[in-house]
């Protein structure tokens, strides 16, 4: 008994050490998922259904998600998370998805969300963070981060591929105080830096202002300058471009008569030496060339909060458009902690991506298989079809002699 509470309280002050406050995990596990997933009328009609999957492919059967079940529908769907603001904390925001259909089109990303009607809840609700993959043909696949600033949409300047195969991928954003973040998927780095650089969020910080724009009149950019003190030699006009060749002859069936006065050809003249171009010397006046220089923009007002985008988080969902619908889903986590979502992942998530991996390789190799000997027995009845014919004909040629 003794023991038993000594561990309970093992596992306690671990927990507590590592320290990471979950403000939402959804796995969609426990079959009351439906009590806390609100699907939206936001597009009444025209809004698909969910269905608790596991997919094709999987690393266990009995862990599911939610799939998106019908092609060419919004999927509008949200759950309640407790009141949150991420602020002087780290925010991650984990989930997978995997586009089981092979995506052509469609939307794979999560929101958080102040709370509002979730019957309502859609592509026009308010949110501060959008993240992850959009997939629509050749010109839109990419991971999206985009946050809420100030009432406006801001998106990533960065391009991050998002995975577009059949598998289960883990999405990982992470949001730091230093206003930095960094974005994983399957838990590896594809993108980090700095709230500042990577999104539009603040105007520059300097810029090129108009009076800083134009050249002052005295600025001599010119390296080089004719040398003042050159001066042309005299008599080097009076060279002459081409002479009378000295060399030239009268030929001697020359006809002054007939074939006029005979002229001497012209040839360049060795002596000349071209147009005469004073020395060009450094240019003692020189300042380099003009840049605008850098004046601290106006406009600029520095905010050391960039990242505290979630002020009071109220919601976590889905708004898609899916074309090509199957997309399952699953493992949310949201929390202050890298270092838990990650050890969570290690350990729910990825040995099930390998086994899903394996299941589906299996599977493509049995197809591929199955294709082979379709293909081999197509190829053997021809050829016993054409021996047939052989036969045939081999028969006739037997006849016609025996007549
Ligand atoms: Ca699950």
């Amino acid at each position: 008994m003794s023991t038993r509470f000594g561990q309970t309280l093992l596992l306690l002050s671990l927990f507590a050490a590592a320290g990471a406050e979950v403000f939402f995990q959804e796995d969609f596990d426990d079959g009351k998922w439906e009590s806390r997933w609100v699907k939206s009328k936001f597009k009444s009609s025209d809004e698909g259904p969910w269905e608790l999957s596991a997919g094709k492919n999987y690393g266990d059967a009995n862990n599911k998600g939610i799939k998106t079940m019908t092609d060419y529908r919004w999927y509008d769907i949200s759950a309640k998370t407790p009141s949150f603001n991420n602020k002087g904390k780290k925010l991650v925001l984990q989930y997978t998805v995997k586009h089981e259909q092979n995506l052509d089109c469609g939307g794979g990303y999560i929101k958080l969300a102040p709370m509002s009607d979730q019957s309502k809840w859609g592509g026009d609700s308010e949110y501060s963070i959008m993240f992850g993959p959009d997939i629509c043909g050749y010109s839109t696949k990419k991971v999206h981060v985009i946050f809420t600033y100030k009432g406006k949409n801001h998106l990533i300047k960065k391009e991050i591929k998002p995975e577009t195969d059949e598998l289960t991928h883990i999405y990982t954003l992470i949001l730091n105080p230093d206003n930095t973040y960094e974005v994983q998927i399957d838990l590896n780095k594809v993108e980090s830096g700095s709230l500042l650089e990577d999104w539009d969020m603040l105007p520059p910080q300097e810029d090129q202002g108009p009076q800083g724009s134009f050249k002052p009149d005295d600025w001599d950019e010119n390296e080089e300058i004719d040398d003042p003190k050159d001066k042309k030699p005299d008599g080097w006009d009076d060279i002459p471009k081409q002479i009378v060749d000295p060399d030239a002859k009268k030929p001697d069936d020359w006809d002054d008569e007939s074939d006029g006065e005979w002229e001497a050809p012209m040839i360049d003249n060795p002596k000349y030496q071209g147009e005469w171009k004073p020395k060009r010397i450094p240019n003692p006046a020189y300042k380099g060339k003009w840049e605008a220089p850098e004046i601290d923009n106006p406009d600029f007002v520095d905010d050391a909060e960039l990242y505290n985008v979630v002020k009071d988080n109220g919601l976590v969902g889905f708004e898609l458009w899916q074309v090509k619908a199957g997309s399952i889903f699953d493992n949310i986590l949201v929390c202050d902690d890298p270092a838990y979502a990650k050890a969570q992942a290690e350990k729910n998530i990825v040995p099930l991506q390998k086994a899903e991996k394996e299941m589906k390789q299996k599977k493509d190799d049995e197809e591929a298989e199955q294709r082979k000997k379709e293909d081999d027995d197509r190829k053997a009845k021809e050829a016993a079809d054409d021996d047939d014919d052989d036969d045939d004909e081999d028969d006739d040629d037997k006849k016609k002699s025996e007549l």
